[in-house]
């Protein structure tokens, strides 16, 4: 039934013709996502990115890729008048045989393609500093080139993605449901989350009283949602464009920091391996920093370290949550991934609770902040 499905969908965008090779791909937790390889006409093979859009999740599928049209539209310009290569530098989207940007399959599922993006690779862990902080350059550069993008015409793809103040609320029903049994079991991971309720009303408060401005942000800036040129090691391309919505600046910086500075992967159960490496976020804070080109307000540079506390409480939170709700979000390959990943995250808390200063020190120190 899967090959069938796949055939119908290849058969419907304009690729080329004699399909050499059909593999899922990447780590992502949310879409089903392919490499297609073909022949080319000139002897070189030519490769597609193919997705099935998570229709449990994204609710709207072609509001989604209106806005994804949008922003590739709108960066693709920029990047042209900067003298970059389009073709590599954003997502270039591959047309349905009905000109649409989509194909909506006879199961009712939604699918789009991409051009792969040749020559470049993503990471999952942080192999080296420089990445970490070309990867930041990007995503700063990223938010820079979004900055007078009109906001207003962009849909919310995923309702209170990250009001942190909705994730908590959404832990408390899970606990109080426990549909699955399992709240007993993680008594120790829902006493830490709400312990700290307070973390998930600051920067959600300084939202709504104006301290803090909605920009367009990405909101899912993990490091494997960037690619790195394989042979400059530079950061060419920002993907994963779902989540592209007014946002905080301060919540892309700590999404990445979430992931990227920590020294284990997101769903080690080793939690002795798992800290906060100031190492890596220095670099991240520079390269972020550089990449936003000054186009930061003072506080919200003062509350970058919040930034990476809160998104690492919501994303702690929200594998919490999954866990006690059966695993219905985040793609899981074992039992209990989702409980791992939850731990790492809370892990990763309690440590840059400890560092917060340190952090604040390294920011004002990049920022030019006297203290
Ligand atoms: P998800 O929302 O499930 O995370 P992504 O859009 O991030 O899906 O895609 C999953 C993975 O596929 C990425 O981490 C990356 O490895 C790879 N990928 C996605 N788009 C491209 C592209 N245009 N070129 C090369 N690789 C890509
Ligand atoms: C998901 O799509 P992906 O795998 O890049 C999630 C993020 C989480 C992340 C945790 C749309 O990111 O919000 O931070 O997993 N994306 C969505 O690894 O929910
Ligand atoms: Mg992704």
């Amino acid at each position: 039934m899967e090959q069938e499905i796949m055939q119908e969908v290849i058969q419907h965008f304009r690729f080329p013709e004699h399909l050499k090779e059909e593999i899922p791909y990447g780590s992502g937790h949310i879409n089903d996502t392919f490499r297609l390889t073909f022949e080319g006409e000139t002897g070189k093979p030519r490769r597609f990115i193919l997705q099935r859009m998570n229709k449990e999740i994204f609710l709207r599928p072609v509001e989604l890729m209106e806005n994804i049209v949008g922003v590739t539209t709108w960066l693709r310009g920029k990047i042209i008048s900067n003298g970059g290569d389009p073709e590599r530098e954003t997502l270039n989207l591959v047309p349905a045989a009905d000109g649409n940007c989509y194909y909506r399959d006879s199961a009712g599922d939604y699918w789009r393609a991409y051009l792969f993006i040749e020559d470049a690779v993503c990471y999952n862990q942080v192999e080296k500093p420089e990445d970490f902080y070309e990867s930041a350059l990007a995503f700063g550069h990223f938010q820079r080139l979004l900055a007078d993008y009109p906001a207003k015409t962009l849909h919310e793809t995923i309702k209170d993605f990250h009001n942190t103040e909705e994730r908590f609320l959404k832990l408390q029903k899970a606990v109080r449901e426990d549909v699955c049994k399992r709240a007993d079991k993680v008594k120790d991971e829902i006493a830490f989350a709400l312990s700290r309720e307070s973390l998930a009303h600051t920067l959600c408060r300084m939202q709504k009283n104006g301290e803090l401005p909605l920009r367009v942000t990405h909101n899912d800036t993990k490091l494997n949602n960037i690619m790195m040129d394989r042979a400059t090691g530079k950061g060419i391309c920002v993907i994963d464009l779902d989540t592209v919505m007014p946002g905080l600046a301060v919540n892309d910086f700590g999404d990445s920091i979430r992931f990227g500075a920590s020294t284990g992967a997101e769903d080690e159960r080793d939690l002795s391996k798992i800290w906060c490496s100031l190492e890596l976020f220095e670099a991240y804070t520079k390269g972020f920093l550089e990449g936003c080109g000054g186009s930061l307000t003072h506080e919200e540079i003062c509350m970058l370290p919040d930034g990476a506390i809160t998104m690492t409480y919501e994303c702690g939170i929200r594998f919490l949550t999954d866990y006690l709700s059966g695993d219905t979000y985040f793609k899981t390959h074992r039992e209990g991934q989702n409980l791992d990943r939850c731990r790492t995250q809370f892990k990763l808390v309690a440590d840059m609770e400890q560092k917060k200063q340190q952090m604040y020190e390294i920011i004002a120190n990049y920022a030019n902040i006297k203290q």
